[in-house]
């Protein structure tokens, strides 16, 4: 058990603090552990229906712990391996769970930090965080799926201008741009992020899971095989017990009560 991310699970809501905030919550590999841990949770729990992810103190995630990469204490480190072994299966855990993931951006979100909010469903930011691919300011690429996010969110001009220049972007602007969902005040985006999280989890989780892999995989997909997928999808989420539930509540003129099943 290590505290550098807090994990607590509440209305059906894991929420997984990172909690590095003398880094402003830098990326070691003991957190990369931790954090993966509370993912990996995640999937396997039935209780936890809905995910929070958000930073202690001022910052959400500065990305890697620099201090982990001191050239002056040994050669240069494979970072392929380090990019392999950490940020990508993150990466794939956030994006392969069928439940919902929410991302409260409470302060500055740097490199990695920066990409795995962009990776979230869901991502709201405090009216005070920025974003920044501090990787060109470093020598490196950007990863943690930016390459992948960036272009896709916000097209290739801006996301060329945000990747070469590491310039910081406001979060109104980003919001603006439909890199994230919204901007809240700073004192209202805990509350604000974790009524949303709670409204989610006590939904249809099995048929919002099924939507983010649909809405997920259009990415590659034809529309032909857009609207198979949805053919596909559509037979389980009409099997679910959370459709039947939702259709007799509508009937009744009742507020459904969803199961995740
Ligand atoms: O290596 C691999 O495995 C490959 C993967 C790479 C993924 C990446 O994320 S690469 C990008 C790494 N991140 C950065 O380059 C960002 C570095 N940080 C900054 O540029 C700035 O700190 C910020 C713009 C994020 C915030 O600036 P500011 O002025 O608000 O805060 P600060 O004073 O710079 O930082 C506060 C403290 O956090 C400070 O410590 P101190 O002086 O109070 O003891 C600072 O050193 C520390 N800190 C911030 N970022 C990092 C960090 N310590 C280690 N690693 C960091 N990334």
């Amino acid at each position: 058990q290590s505290d550098t991310v807090l994990s607590a699970l509440g209305d059906g809501v894991l929420r997984l603090t990172l909690n590095r905030p003398d880094k402003l919550n830098a990326f070691n590999e003991e957190m990369h552990l931790a954090l993966r841990a509370g993912f990996e949770r995640a999937h396997s729990d039935d209780r936890v229906r809905a995910v929070l992810l958000t930073g202690a103190g001022r910052g959400f995630s500065a990305g890697q712990d620099l201090g982990d990469r001191d050239p002056r204490k040994g050669g240069a480190p494979d970072l392929g391996h380090t990019i392999e072994t950490f940020y990508n299966p993150l990466l794939r855990l956030i994006r392969g769970l069928e439940k919902p993931v929410v991302c409260a951006v409470n302060g500055v979100a740097a490199g990695a930090g920066a990409n795995i909010a962009f990776a979230c469903d869901i991502t709201l930011a405090a009216r005070s965080a920025r974003f920044i691919q501090a990787f060109a300011k470093i020598g490196l690429v950007p990863d943690s799926g930016g390459t992948w996010s960036l272009p896709r969110l916000i097209g290739e001009a801006r996301a060329k201008a945000l990747a070469l220049t590491g310039e910081p972007l406001d979060a109104e602007t980003a919001a603006n741009w439909g890199l994230i969902w919204r901007v809240v005040d700073d004192p209202a985006l805990v509350d604000e992020t974790f009524a949303l999280a709670a409204r989610l989890a006590a939904g249809p989780t099995k048929g919002l899971g099924l939507t983010k892999r649909a809405i997920q995989a259009a990415a590659t997909h034809s529309l032909d095989e857009q609207l198979d997928l949805e053919r596909d999808l559509q037979r389980e989420a009409g099997l679910s017990a959370d459709y039947a539930e939702g259709v007799a509540a509508f009937l009744e003129k009742r507020k459904p009560e969803f199961k995740g099943r």
